[in-house]
């Protein structure tokens, strides 16, 4: 399914999801994801396999500086991935997007999936797309650095960030005491929450404490566009030392330039 070809100066992987490459090519140049193998880049490569489109994987090594390059920045300002380029946006022209939360409304846009017509639902979608990227995403961030990367252990921080992860992983399992899913449906709200939820046990929390969660995690990664999302891999990101004082300059020392 996965092709590695050399173009400009990186290796870039061109991707065509499962049920679109059974249903031939469309003509139409793959959209191009910029991409490193963590919880905001598997939102991506979960929407783009859930909704069969063609993209071609160009890693960004954030721990040698690549979301630096003037190339990236002028696609994502705020030096961060995952961003998009679609080749075949509105009005036929390009488009770039960064901002996991605005790639996955614009894709359902796009595609009519996973994010309802009408304008309940679509509030309904939106108020759990936007708990997780104010919420869920950036105090698991936190609660991982200071967990697993802060040069000293702060216990009041540590602290405080697993408890908000313990509360949050209560609100979200009080939400699916009564559904199936975060809103009405499958929606880009779930799919927005898969990666953090997978990894609990890194923001101090074992799933079981929270059934409905637990329940509902496993129904989204039986999903085979959500195993084809997850599995998206860059090798050179397993050589990563976050001990290496260089890629911590580079990760935890961000100042305005
Ligand atoms: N709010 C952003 C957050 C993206 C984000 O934090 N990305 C991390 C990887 S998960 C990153 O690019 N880090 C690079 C850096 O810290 O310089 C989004 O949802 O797209």
């Amino acid at each position: 399914m996965a092709r590695t070809a050399a173009r400009s100066s990186r290796n870039r992987v061109a991707r065509k999801a499962q049920s679109s490459a059974t249903r031939g090519g469309s003509g139409k140049k793959p959209i191009d994801l910029y991409y490193w193998p963590t919880p905001n880049g598997w939102k991506i490569t979960i929407m783009l396999e859930e909704c069969a489109l063609a993209y071609t994987m160009i890693p960004v090594d954030i721990s040698k500086g690549d979301q630096f390059r003037p190339g990236f920045l002028a696609i994502s300002p705020n030096n961060r991935i995952p961003a998009i380029v679609d080749h075949d946006g509105p009005g036929s022209k390009p488009i770039s997007i960064f901002e996991s939360g605005a790639i996955l409304q614009y894709l359902a846009r796009k595609t009519e999936k996973f994010y309802p017509q009408d304008e309940p639902g679509r509030v309904e979608v939106d108020q759990w797309l936007f708990w997780q990227m104010a919420n869920l995403g950036p105090k698991a961030g936190e609660a991982n650095h200071f967990r697993h990367y802060a040069p000293e252990k702060l216990p009041y921080a540590i602290e405080r960030f697993t408890n908000e992860m313990n509360r949050l992983y209560g609100v979200m399992d009080k939400r699916l005491q009564d559904r199936e899913f975060l809103a009405r449906r499958y929606s880009i709200a779930d799919i927005a929450c898969i990666g953090w939820a997978s990894r609990a046990e890194r923001h101090g929390h074992d799933l079981s404490r929270f059934p409905n969660v637990r329940r509902w995690l496993k129904t989204v990664l039986a999903r085979p566009a959500v195993k084809r999302g997850l599995s998206v891999k860059v090798e050179a990101a397993f050589r990563v030392d976050v001990t290496d004082p260089q890629v911590r300059a580079v990760l935890f020392n961000q100042r305005a330039r």
